[in-house]
C-alpha cells in the first residue's frame, strides 16, 4: 500500500493548514489520485490493523438499500452510531445531560466522556428494543443505501419510479460493457438537506477492458487516516461483487480525491503508520452459490493472508 502512503507523506509535506466543520483543524491538499490493482491482491492497510468486518458490513448495508442504523448496531458494528446519536442528542425528545459538541469534547474531557459513554450505550439499547424509536432516531435520512438503490425522481403518488443504479449498472455492463455510461451517484442535491451527511464517497463509475472491471471513485472529501483505508478496501469489494454479478475479472481501483486531509488530530498516528514496512496484501473470497450480491452476509466474504502491524488509536471527527 505504497500509494496510500505516499498520499499520507504528500500532504504531511504540502498541505495547507485549513479549518474544517468539526472545528478540529486539518493539513489539506485539493486533487489527488490513487490506483490499486486488484490482480496484486486486496487493498486492505497492513501498516495498521484495519477492522474489515466492519467494512463489509456497511457495504452489504448500502447494497441492501438500507439507511437505518438499527442493522449495523445488531452487526456491532458501530462506525455510524455518532451520526445517528447526533440527531437524536438535538430533538427535542432528548433530555439527558449536554452533549452539545461531543464528538470534540469526548476525547478530551474524560468527566464529559463517562457521560457521552452513558447515554450513547442507552442509545443504542433503545435502538435495538424499540422499534418506534429505531424508526425514527436509528435513520440517517437519504444516505448512501438510498440513493443507490432507489433514487427518487418525486413523489411516488405522481407516478415517479425510483431508479435502482445498482441493478443498472450491473445490466449495463452486461448488456453494454464498452459504455461510458457506467455510473452511479449518492450526490442528490434536491436531498442532501435531509441526509445525517451528505456524501463523501459521491460518485463512481465503471469501466471494462480485456475482461477486466475497473471503477474511478470521485470521493468530495477524504479523512486520511480514519476513513480513506476505509474507502479503499470498500470499493475493492464492491468492484471484487460486481464483477461477480457480471462474470468479469477484478481490474484497477481508481481514487480520486477533493479535499484530502489529515486532522490535526491524527497527524502522530500518521507518522507512526509511515514508520512502518508495508507487508504483503492479503486476497479475499466471496461465496456467491445461488445468490445475488444483495442478499449476501458478512459470513459469505473471508480474508486470508492478513497479517498486519498492530492497530492504531485515533478520535474520529463528528
Ligand atoms: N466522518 C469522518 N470525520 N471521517 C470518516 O472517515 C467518515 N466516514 C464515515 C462517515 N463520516 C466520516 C464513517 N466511517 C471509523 C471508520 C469509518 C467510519 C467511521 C468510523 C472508525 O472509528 N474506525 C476506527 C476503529 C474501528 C474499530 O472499531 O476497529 C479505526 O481505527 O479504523 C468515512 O466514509
Amino acid at each position: 500500500m505504497k500509494q496510500y502512503l505516499d498520499l499520507c507523506q504528500h500532504v504531511l509535506d504540502t498541505g495547507i493548514q485549513k479549518g474544517d466543520r468539526t472545528g478540529t483543524g486539518t493539513l489539506s491538499v485539493f486533487g489527488y489520485q490513487m490506483r490499486y490493482d486488484l490482480q496484486k491482491g486486496f487493498p486492505l492497510m497492513t501498516t495498521k490493523k484495519t477492522a474489515f468486518r466492519l467494512i463489509v458490513s456497511e457495504l452489504l448495508w448500502f447494497l441492501k438499500g438500507d439507511t437505518n442504523v438499527r442493522t449495523l448496531v445488531e452487526e456491532k458494528n458501530p462506525i455510524w452510531d455518532e451520526w445517528a446519536f447526533e440527531k437524536w442528542v438535538k430533538s427535542e425528545e432528548y433530555t439527558g445531560p449536554d452533549m452539545t459538541d461531543f464528538g470534540r469534547r469526548a476525547p478530551v474531557d474524560e468527566q464529559f466522556r463517562a457521560q457521552y459513554e452513558v447515554e450513547m450505550e442507552s442509545f443504542k439499547k433503545r435502538i435495538l428494543e424499540e422499534p418506534a424509536f429505531a424508526e425514527t432516531y436509528g435513520d440517517l435520512g437519504p444516505v448512501y443505501g438510498k440513493q443507490w438503490r432507489s433514487w427518487g425522481t418525486g413523489p411516488v403518488e405522481a407516478g415517479q419510479k425510483p431508479v435502482d443504479q445498482i441493478a443498472q449498472l450491473i445490466e449495463g455492463l452486461k448488456n453494454n460493457p464498452d459504455s461510458r455510461r457506467h455510473i452511479v451517484s449518492a450526490w442528490n442535491p434536491s436531498e442532501i438537506e435531509d441526509m445525517a451527511l451528505p456524501p463523501c464517497h459521491a460518485l463512481f463509475q465503471f469501466y471494462v477492458a480485456d475482461g477486466k472491471l475497473s471503477c474511478q471513485l470521485y470521493q468530495r472529501s477524504a479523512d486520511i487516516f480514519i476513513g480513506v483505508p476505509f474507502n479503499i478496501a470498500s470499493y475493492a469489494l464492491l468492484i471484487h461483487l460486481i464483477a461477480l454479478e457480471t462474470g468479469l475479472i477484478p481490474g484497477e481501483f481508481i481514487h480520486t480525491l477533493g479535499d484530502a486531509h489529515i486532522y490535526s488530530n491524527h497527524v502522530n498516528q500518521v507518522k507512526e503508520q509511515l514508520s512502518r514496512e508495508p507487508r504483503e496484501l492479503p486476497t479475499i473470497s466471496v461465496n456467491v452459490e445461488g445468490k445475488s450480491i444483495f442478499d449476501l452476509t458478512t459470513s459469505d466474504i473471508v480474508l486470508t493472508n492478513y497479517n498486519p502491524h498492530p492497530k492504531i488509536k485515533a478520535p474520529i471527527a463528528v
